[in-house]
């Protein structure tokens, strides 16, 4: 579509989803009358920013489904978030949303690489969290015969992989690493395997993971990238062509980045907040939602010829950011620095320590065996910390399978026990 016709669209879903809000979920009426808007006042996209931001404590303050714009009996499926911190968030879907959420997947997965009559070995998890069955109902949108594994149990994923020979895999980026060390402990090679394509998403990862995945898997590996709020899995993905920026469903999603301080627009091209509104649901339209993801929109032409804007991998989230000594810090960014050492597997952890008054981050990292020196190693990730991020840090190098691996869900990379004794 091109750019001018996209954007008209825009404009008009994100009307009749303000329209909707306004009539249906009394707490946005509410809202859009103390800051003296009405859906009316949107003439542009650009008067979108006089909107107020949604967040997961609004999501909560209606816990649970207070801010659902469809009557209870048309709802067809409720995620909920894990919840680590605090009460879950429920979300909910109609039947016209899951027919969004299965479209936007197969969108995905073809971009993914994956084609009609493939077998698609789903190791996301099934239950609550969107990622196992999001992706299951978009594989089957496609045309996939879907293998619905779940997460964990990695003896019998191994097992299936050999037996079913599927052509494409969906897993955390971290659990893929999992997998590829069970089929190594067992002798197997790429070339035994049907594996073709890897969907990766769920957590940040960094390139480095992607190279060890794609080598040990004998894949091609894309980033997925989603979150239950919106829809779930779905809201972007790379083309396996490119790999390089995912693909935001803009027809369904509207993006924007904001400063993480001050809540400004920022221009494409430069790293904050994504917010995203979903124009198309029906039964949670969400306005401004502020995903407190790290990222930026990537301008300039593409590979593929789509006028769909990307984004850049999720460099963190605006609540993991680590304040080092007054730095701001995201795991990602040690990631980033790890990469230039080829040496390291991609296996690490932070662990934030504070002795006095002082705060220290010690990175963990797995030093393959027959590795150079360890202490040179660790010396050598010190100083590119240093020189890049520009904070200095202790790396720990520790024995190969050491560190703590994914099982299945998503991977914690951060241990925080500044506020312990
Ligand atoms: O993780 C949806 C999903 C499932 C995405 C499977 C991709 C694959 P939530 O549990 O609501 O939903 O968590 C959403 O996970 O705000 C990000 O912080 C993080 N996240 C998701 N995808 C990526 C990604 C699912 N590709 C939260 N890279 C989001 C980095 C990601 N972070």
């Amino acid at each position: 579509m091109p750019t001018a016709s996209l954007r008209a669209l825009q404009l008009a879903q994100l009307q009749q989803m303000l329209a909707l809000q306004d009539a249906r979920v009394p707490a946005y009426r509410e809202r859009f009358a103390r800051a003296g808007l009405t859906p009316g006042d949107l003439r542009s996209l650009d008067d979108l920013r006089a909107f107020p931001f949604t967040r997961k404590d609004d999501l909560r303050a209606h816990y649970p489904l207070g801010l659902c714009a469809a009557p209870r009996p048309d709802l067809r499926r409720i995620h909920a978030s894990s919840g680590t911190s605090g009460k879950p968030t429920v979300v909910a879907y109609d039947r016209h949303d899951l027919n969004v959420f299965a479209e936007v997947v197969a969108r995905s997965l073809h971009a993914a690489g994956a084609r009609p009559g493939m077998t698609f070995h789903n190791a996301y998890g099934y239950g609550l969290f969107t990622g196992g069955l999001g992706t299951h109902a978009g594989a089957e949108r496609l045309g996939l015969c879907t293998v619905p594994v779940s997460g964990g149990g990695t003896e019998r994923q191994l097992d299936l992989l050999l037996d079913l020979q599927p052509e494409v895999i969906a897993c955390t980026p971290s659990y893929a690493l999992v997998l590829a060390e069970g089929l190594e402990r067992r002798g197997v090679l790429p070339g035994d395997l049907a594996l073709r394509y890897a969907v990766l998403g769920a957590e940040p990862w960094a390139e480095k993971t992607r190279r060890a995945v794609q080598e040990r898997l004998g894949v091609r590996a894309t980033n997925i990238y989603g979150l239950s709020e919106i829809i779930g899995p779905g809201v972007s993905n790379e083309d396996v062509r490119e790999q390089s920026g995912s693909y935001v469903w803009e027809d369904h999603f509207y993006p924007e980045i904001v400063d993480p301080q001050t809540g400004e627009p920022l221009p494409d091209g430069e790293w904050g907040v994504l917010i995203l509104s979903s124009m198309t649901r029906t039964a949670l339209p969400l306005v401004r939602y502020w995903t407190g993801d790290i990222t930026r929109l990537l301008p300039g032409p593409n590979g593929t010829g789509r006028t769909l804007r990307r984004m850049d991998a999720v460099r963190g989230r605006s609540d993991d950011l680590i304040i080092l000594r007054g730095v701001n810090v995201y795991p990602a960014q040690l990631e980033d620095a790890l990469l230039r050492l080829g040496q390291t597997s991609p296996h690490y952890h932070v662990t934030l320590t504070r002795t006095g008054l002082l705060d220290e981050l010690t990175l963990q990292l797995e030093v393959p065996a027959p590795a150079v020196s360890a202490a040179a190693l660790a010396a050598e990730v010190e100083r590119q910390v240093k020189e890049q991020v520009g904070v200095t840090i202790r790396c720990q190098p520790c024995e190969p399978g050491s560190l703590p691996r994914s099982e299945g869900g998503k991977l914690r990379r951060v241990t925080d026990l500044r506020q312990q004794r």
